[in-house]
């Protein structure tokens, strides 16, 4: 028997035992007990969601089988969470939700990690077909598969109980093969009382073997793409987070380190190799992407991100791409790529390394010293602001005492969101491990904060450093119930500067507030002590760095409100810019 074959006969399903009519026991199983099977043979042991018709029982039923089974307060978080399971662990994360509504609710989270490039299936309970294709008025009746379509990689939906095995491996596949994003997994409430003799629901399971095949680059390409890098005198590497999902973390390290070139972080790349690196351009952005000449991009898109590859950002000089991506349609997207390189990225690092030999020439000593000096420039430029002891805070102030805690738990996970309280945490912040900085992401998304961070600590076991945004914080805000009920070593400091990107415009118009501020001196700290977590507040980067270390070496739920000086912030953040401006005003 193969391996597969034999860890399926093992599976132990759950079955009941009935006379049939001559008399003899037959062992049955039925929809509820295949999905858990289905899914726990595939090592899928954690599920994210809200119960209720059809699946309340369902989650019981997982729960009680082993699947660790977290009930959040909105579907929206839970599926923030199960999107970036996906990304943490390579593996599919698991939403479960009820029907209309309920899937709606996930809806938003499953379209974010599709776009992300994050592994997840949203399971939903859903009504009864003939109800809703006649449109009679189902109890939470809606066409969920047609509407989920558009938003997926792929969209199922499973009638039978003998297809639940095949309708899992397709959307375990669907989900984590090629370019990685969202399934959608219909389960009609009747699916689940389905019964089936249990032998023949245990053969109709599949364990999906080679889930992410690997995808090896064209030798060609290889060449192509070393005859390009061989011609540079100002190279860059980007670092996307497709480079943090790969898990290539040794060969990325290896090919940055051999190549010699100046490497630039996205946002969740940073901590592939270390901030602190010295080959690490993240302090010197504007200078590499406008003076280098080429570029080569590993899981990175140039997208808005990247000023879409053109552009004042990057510079008058002509500049060549090399781009490793698994996905084919992404080359030429924005600019043309000179040296597409198409397959999964570490087989793709592991033959350039090869092709690369043994004496690989580094780049130009001036170009290296040019980064380096920029960078020393910069960092020595942001130093002072982050010991100051302004009254209120400003960002700088409270991010000087953030990023030494972060410096001496490099294993903790860093999760961040908001617009100042965005940029400049990732700007400060130094990260010095791969996976553990987790943010908003490519929509750049308010509310993936509690749920990420909720997902991050139950994935790695990991303590989380969450630093949100009054407003980000706003969006997910109810599950620090979550994170207390499930006790959770999560720390949650939010930046309080009394609304949107500032607390300081006035209405002049009537007596309603100004759109973008939130009642001021708010106490967040509250809201955590209100389900027994440890609420503080700080109003200075000392009770900030006691209040977090405290709460990191306890690993008790905590919420710090750090009082920030609400004129503090800028409009959008570091991308005000991308705020269209009234052709009246300009008049
Ligand atoms: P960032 O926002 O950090 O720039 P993006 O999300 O824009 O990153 O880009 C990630 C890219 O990585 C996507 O184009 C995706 O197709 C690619 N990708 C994801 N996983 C892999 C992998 N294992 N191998 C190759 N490319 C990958
Ligand atoms: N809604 C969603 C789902 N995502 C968004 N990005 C926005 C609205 C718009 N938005 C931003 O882009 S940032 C932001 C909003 C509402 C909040 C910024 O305020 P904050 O951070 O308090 O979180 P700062 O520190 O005050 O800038
Ligand atoms: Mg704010």
């Amino acid at each position: 028997m193969s391996d597969a074959a034999k860890k399926k006969s093992d599976t132990a399903i759950d079955t009941l035992a009935r006379k049939d009519q001559s008399g003899e026991t037959q062992e049955l199983t039925d929809g509820f007990h295949l999905i858990i099977d289905a899914l726990k043979l595939n090592g899928l042991t954690t599920i994210y969601g809200v119960p209720g018709i059809p699946i309340t029982d369902f989650g019981r039923m997982a729960q009680t089988s082993g699947i660790r089974v977290l009930s959040f307060r909105h579907e929206q978080n839970a599926g923030y969470a199960a999107a970036i399971a996906g990304f943490l662990t390579k593996k599919p994360g698991i939403c479960l939700t009820v029907s209309a509504p309920g899937f709606l609710n996930g809806l938003t989270a499953l379209a974010h990690a599709t776009t992300n490039c994050f592994p997840m299936i949203l399971m939903s309970g859903s009504s009864e077909r003939e109800i809703v294709d006649l449109q009679q008025g189902d109890y939470e009746e809606m066409d969920q598969l047609a509407i989920a379509k558009p938003l997926c990689k792929a969209a199922y939906r499973i009638l039978h109980a003998e297809d639940i095995g095949i309708g899992l491996a397709r959307a375990i596949r669907a989900a984590v093969s090629g370019r990685p994003g969202g399934v959608y997994l219909d389960l009609p409430a009747k699916l689940f009382g389905q019964v089936m003799d249990a032998e023949a629901g245990r053969k109709s399971l599949v364990e999906v073997i080679d889930a992410a095949p690997a995808q090896i680059p064209a030798p060609t390409a290889i060449e192509r793409a070393l005859d390009v890098l061989k011609s540079a005198k100002r190279p860059l590497i980007i670092l996307g987070k497709g480079a943090a999902y790969a898990q290539a973390d040794d060969a990325i390290k290896a090919l940055v380190e051999k190549s010699g070139m100046p490497f630039l972080p996205m946002s969740m790349a940073k901590g592939l190799l270390p901030d602190t690196h010295p080959q690490c351009a993240g302090a010197a952005r504007s200078t590499v992407l406008r003076e280098s000449d080429v570029v080569m991009m590993i899981g990175a898109r140039l997208n808005w991100l990247l000023s879409h590859g053109k552009g004042k950002n990057w510079g008058e000089a002509p500049k060549k791409f090399i781009q490793i991506d698994i996905e084919p349609k992404e080359m030429d997207s924005n600019v043309e790529i000179a040296a597409p390189v198409v397959g999964d990225i570490g087989s793709c690092v592991a033959a350039l390394l090869e092709g690369m030999g043994g004496n690989w020439q580094a780049p130009p000593a001036d170009w290296i010293d040019a980064v380096m000096k920029k960078r020393e420039d910069n960092v020595s430029k942001m130093a002072p602001r982050l010991v100051n002891n302004n009254v209120p805070m400003d960002y700088h102030a409270a991010l000087g005492v953030l990023r030494t805690i972060i410096k001496e738990r490099p294993d903790a996970i860093l999760v961040n969101e908001g617009a100042n309280a965005l940029d400049f945490t990732r700007g400060v912040i130094d990260m010095y491990k791969p996976r553990k900085r987790l943010d908003v992401g490519t929509w750049g998304v308010m509310g993936i904060g509690m749920g990420q961070a909720i997902a991050a600590t139950v994935e790695t076991g990991k303590p989380v450093l969450a630093i949100e945004g009054d407003s980000a914080f706003g969006f997910s805000g109810m599950e620090v119930e979550t994170i207390c009920r499930y006790k959770l070593p999560v720390c949650v400091v939010i930046f309080n500067n009394n609304g949107i990107y500032r607390g300081t415009d006035v209405n002049e118009a009537s007596s309603d507030p100004a759109t973008t501020v939130f009642v001021p001196g708010a106490r967040y700290d509250k809201i955590m002590e209100a389900f027994g977590g440890v609420g503080v507040e700080a109003t200075t980067p000392d009770e900030l760095k006691r209040a977090v270390n405290e709460a990191m070496d306890s690993g008790k739920p905590t919420l710090i409100n750090a009082v920030i000086d609400p004129a503090a912030g800028s409009e959008s953040g570091r991308i005000g810019n991308l705020n269209p401006q009234s052709a009246l005003k300009k008049k």
